[in-house]
């Protein structure tokens, strides 16, 4: 037996190392642990035995054996040492042991057992030595699952047995185990004694401690702490089960701000980062344009000169105010004007954009914003209107209203977004300059009837309620109500009554007054009706001699006043008499045209042109003016910018002309012309003439300076740059002057972009004055058949044909400058030679739409460019159209591109759509497809190349027989096959 016990020793040492393996979750007992003597109480002696091994380690253990087989009657103890529950409700006895089988042991018969009992004694101490059988309660009869297990060469080897017992509930503060055997060959490799328990975890960023399940079957409810730097958001719990193990996590807490979820703990956002929110999210990198220097941010700073708005998220990035508006134009309508400008060029990173206009009305300031002497700005009146409102615009146009006629004003327009109030200094706005126009009277409202006779009727009126300004007189229209307006009666007064004579008894009659300022005619009085008395009265016998002759005398004096009248008033008109106290005009049938305010005077009607010159110019001292650098040549000399300072004045920027040394009288003349001319214009989109030197050399011309130079260059340098509506403000402004040019009584004749200055806030102003010089001087002009020297291009036919040069040719040059804008600068006809431009006009040609050029505008043009010249609009007109379409920009949006020809051209190429092209080689394309797919509908010509080669009689023979459809489609279609064979080709 004592060989045996070894030889079990070494195999239950090496079974064992499966058990060790296995991790319980706390040990109260493991035999295993202790490498001495483990002290339990053997009893009796020769019963159980305590022996030394080794596991599979080499580590020494412990173990117990008994193998008293032979003899009967045993009952061998083995007790453990007294064992603290802790807080152990349950635990579990885990036994390793082996047991051999009795059929294996010789001549054990009857006394052999196979089973040994596990006991257990609960004590709330230590009670040493002293052992009590009867005290203990079984746990239970332990049985071997296996012996031996045959080996293929027929060895049989011992088998480890593992089993657990659970125990419990267990009430008082430790216990005792005790194995009981009865006669078996066992030996207990290893005892461990163990509970369970659910172990301190954290979830869901709460902790839970370790935990002991209970004994029964129901869960131990446990709440959680939320981790350090973290609230609640819903209680944390979860429940440990009698097996240890956690089950149903409910609840969580939340990183509170600043602080991030890493590991299951709160950490402080790092630098550069912030969390502005209580949360499981990551903390955020600082938005654009700030910053966090520490760990633990809760929002990023904003750097220098950005800021945050109330409402603004931490996630926003950090702003600022805009920028100024930019490209501010204005556009004046006598007494109101609309103010028109671009998006600052930097929003401040903001959205909530929006714009406020403040109006000024200065003294002693010029329209192109220079002062002249001192300025005294005052805020303006509060019944100036502004449409939509001045403040909180989200468009970039406003419309100022009710100003005061011919006053300057400034109106400062001022960027604002959610973080200007909060950096009042880095606010910046745009400010524009203007004078108002003379604006006309409004119309006469109250007209009363004072006196009426068979021939005659007194009236008196009212005064307008707004003059705006001077009334010069009224003009008086009256007619017969029968005759309805077909026969007409013109009389002026200056004051505020007149009396109609020489009307017909018996008579209605309709009136309408309208008042006169310098700035024109106001609008017409509502039609007033009269009626004069009837021929009520008869004459006596006795007195209708004397009767008789009185009134034969009456009309001979009558006749001879009237006679004496129109000679007289013929002298007068021969006279220039320009204002008569009243005035008799009388028109059979038609239109009146009565004299503008003010009429041109050709300087070269003067004898002498020094006269005239000092007449319209003021003459400058060369002191006065600096020179600073040569802009461009003129045909005279060189053209510089420099300074005027003229005393007591502030000093302003300006240009000036110099007329070159060693000229003749005559170039002398010419080139003060245009002073003289110059001088006589006073609007804002005229280019206004300061002054000029003439008492010393070199002779010069002094004018307002223009800082963004000729239109057509500048147009070239910002190609596709300006909006809609800026482009139709230059036009409006280029219309306006044309306008005050025409009502003048001036014709320009060389009207033309590269004729147009422009100013730093886009204002567009007419320039290049003269007569037959103008021409002389522009490189543009050609000699024509008839010798004189035009701009072919820009030059309507009837005054390139027979010299016709009216404000309706000035008009066609217009349509040319309209296109010119439009297409940012393009050369009109392209490179086509000046031949082949009037061929092409003459023959009904037109130039096409501009790229994107909205349909309104190239109506205007086509408009412009009618061969009959009284068909063209007037510049009035022209001005009227454009304000508009600059109150109502929605309309700019239908280009000319997709829409199709307007119904109301009276042009001759009438057969075709407006083509939708914008270079030469588009126009020719659409010249090629147009009557294609016009003429041949239907026709199978495999392409329009094939229809190149067709002649008059092939297009006959498909049905086109209207003589001038054939014609353009066969030259359209020769131009075309000469087009692609040999390139660009003339129309
Ligand atoms: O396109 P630009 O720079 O503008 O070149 C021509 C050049 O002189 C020859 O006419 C410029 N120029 C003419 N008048 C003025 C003016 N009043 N202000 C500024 N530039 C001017 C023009």
């Amino acid at each position: 037996v004592g060989k045996n016990k070894h030889i079990f020793t070494l195999v239950f040492v090496t079974l064992a190392a499966l058990g060790y393996l296995r991790q319980l979750p706390v040990n109260l007992l493991d035999s295993k642990a202790s490498q001495g003597e483990l002290g339990w109480i053997s009893y009796p002696s020769h019963g159980w035995e305590e022996i030394s091994g080794v596991d599979e380690h080499y580590t020494p253990i412990r173990t117990f054996q008994v193998c008293n087989v032979m003899e009967y009657s045993q009952n061998n103890w083995l007790r453990t040492n007294w064992i603290p529950r802790q807080s152990a409700q349950k635990i579990y006895v885990e036994l390793k042991f082996t047991l051999r089988d009795c059929n294996s042991i010789p001549l054990v018969l009857g006394t052999c057992k196979e089973t040994f009992n596990l006991l257990y004694l609960e004590t709330d101490d230590d009670q040493g030595s002293h052992f009590r059988e009867h005290q203990f309660s079984k746990i239970d009869t332990i049985a071997a699952d296996e012996s031996f297990t045959q080996t293929d060469l027929g060895d049989r080897i011992l088998k480890l047995n593992t089993e657990v017992r659970e125990v419990g509930p267990l009430t008082k503060k430790g216990f005792y185990l005790a194995f009981q055997d009865v006669g078996a060959c066992v030996a207990l490799v290893s005892v461990r004694v163990y509970f369970k328990k659910c172990p301190y975890t954290v979830r869901n960023l709460a902790t839970f401690p370790d935990t002991v399940p209970m004994d029964s079957h129901s869960l131990v409810e446990v709440k959680g702490l939320c981790v350090n730097h973290s609230k609640e958001e819903e209680p944390p719990r979860m429940y440990c089960s009698t097996e240890g193990e956690w089950l149903v996590p409910i609840g969580k807490c939340l990183c509170n701000p600043g602080y991030e979820e890493r590991s299951n703990t709160c950490q402080m956002c790092r630098a550069g980062f912030y969390k502005s929110a209580l949360g499981n999210l990551e903390c955020s990198k600082c938005p654009p344009h700030s910053f966090s220097h520490h760990e633990g941010s809760l929002h990023c700073g904003c750097e220098k000169n950005f800021f945050r708005a109330e409402g603004d998220p931490a996630s926003m990035a950090c702003t600022r105010p805009p920028s100024a508006p930019r490209n501010v134009i204005s556009s004046i309508n006598e007494t109101s004007v609309i103010l028109d400008w671009s998006w600052p060029e930097d929003t401040g990173g903001r959205r909530d954009v929006t714009f406020t206009v403040l109006c000024k009305r200065c003294r002693g300031v010029t329209a192109n914003g220079s002062n002249s002497g001192t300025q005294r700005c005052e805020p303006c009146r509060s019944n100036v209107r502004f449409l939509p409102r001045a403040a909180g615009l989200h468009n970039t146009t406003v419309t100022v209203g009710d100003l005061l006629a011919h006053t300057n004003y400034t109106f400062e327009i001022e960027a604002l977004n959610g973080v200007s109030a909060l950096a009042p200094k880095m606010r910046q706005y745009a400010a524009v300059t203007i004078t108002t126009n003379q604006a006309a009277p409004s119309p006469v409202t109250v007209i009363r009837k004072e006196k009426t006779s068979r021939n005659s009727v007194s009236l008196s009126w009212q005064e307008p309620e707004r003059p705006n300004g001077i009334i010069l007189d009224y003009e008086i229209k009256y007619y017969e109500k029968e005759e309805q307006e077909t026969s007409y009666t013109i009389l002026r007064a200056r004051g505020c009554n007149v009396t109609l004579n020489g009307l017909k008894s018996n008579t209605a009659y309709l009136l309408q007054i309208r008042a006169r300022t310098a700035a024109g005619y106001g609008a017409s009085s509502p039609t007033f009706q009269f009626e004069t008395s009837p021929d009520s009265f008869s004459i006596s016998s006795e007195s209708s001699q004397v009767v008789l002759i009185a009134i034969s005398a009456a009309v001979a004096i009558i006749l001879l006043t009237v006679l004496l009248y129109v000679l007289i008033g013929r002298f007068c008109c021969r006279s220039k008499s320009k204002h008569p106290d009243e005035k008799r005009l009388h028109f059979g049938n038609g239109h009146l045209r009565l004299p503008g305010i003010r009429t041109y005077v050709d300087p070269h009607t003067y004898e002498d042109p020094s006269q005239a010159v000092h007449e319209f110019a003021k003459e400058l001292d060369a002191s006065c003016i600096a020179i600073d650098k040569v802009v461009g040549a003129g045909e005279f000399g060189e053209v510089c910018s420099g300074r005027l300072k003229l005393p007591s004045k502030k000093e302003i920027c300006v240009a000036i002309k110099t007329l070159k040394g060693g000229y003749t009288d005559k170039q002398r003349r010419d080139f003060l012309a245009e002073a003289s001319i110059m001088g006589q214009f006073d609007h804002p989109n005229i280019i206004r003439l300061e002054g000029v030197v003439t008492r010393s050399k070199p002779v010069m011309i002094v004018t307002e300076y223009m800082e963004n130079g000729s239109l057509d260059s500048f147009l070239r340098k910002h190609d596709a740059q300006f909006t809609g509506i800026q482009l139709v403000g230059m036009l409006r402004g280029i219309a306006s002057g044309m306008k005050y040019l025409s009502d003048m009584g001036y014709v320009h004749r060389d009207l033309a972009a590269r004729n147009i200055l422009v100013n730093s806030n886009l204002v567009c102003k007419v320039s290049d004055f003269g007569l037959s010089r103008v021409l002389e001087d522009d490189p543009e002009a050609a000699y024509t058949t008839r010798g004189g020297k035009i701009p072919i291009r820009w030059t309507a036919p009837e005054a390139i044909a027979y010299r016709k040069f009216t404000s309706a040719s000035d008009a066609w040059s217009y349509g040319i400058v309209l296109w010119e804008v439009m297409s940012y600068g393009e050369r009109p006809y392209w490179e086509m030679s000046n031949q082949d431009v009037i061929k092409a006009v003459d023959e009904g040609y037109r130039l096409p739409p501009p790229m994107d050029c909205p349909a309104t505008l190239y109506q205007l043009m086509l408009d412009c460019w009618q061969k009959e010249r009284n068909n063209r609009p007037k510049f009035e007109q022209i001005v009227s159209i454009l304000d508009k379409l600059i109150r109502n920009p929605g309309s700019l949006k239908i280009t000319a591109n997709t829409t199709s020809r307007p119904a109301n051209l009276l042009l001759d190429r009438s057969s075709s759509e407006v083509p939708s092209m914008g270079t030469m080689g588009d126009w020719m394309d659409g010249m090629r497809t147009l009557p294609c797919k016009e003429a041949f509908s239907g026709v199978s010509y495999s392409s329009c190349d094939t229809l190149a080669k067709t002649s008059t009689e092939d297009l006959k023979k498909v049905g086109v027989t209207i003589v001038g459809p054939q014609k353009k489609i066969v030259s359209s279609l020769k131009a075309l096959d000469s087009h692609t064979k040999n390139g660009p080709v003339p129309v």
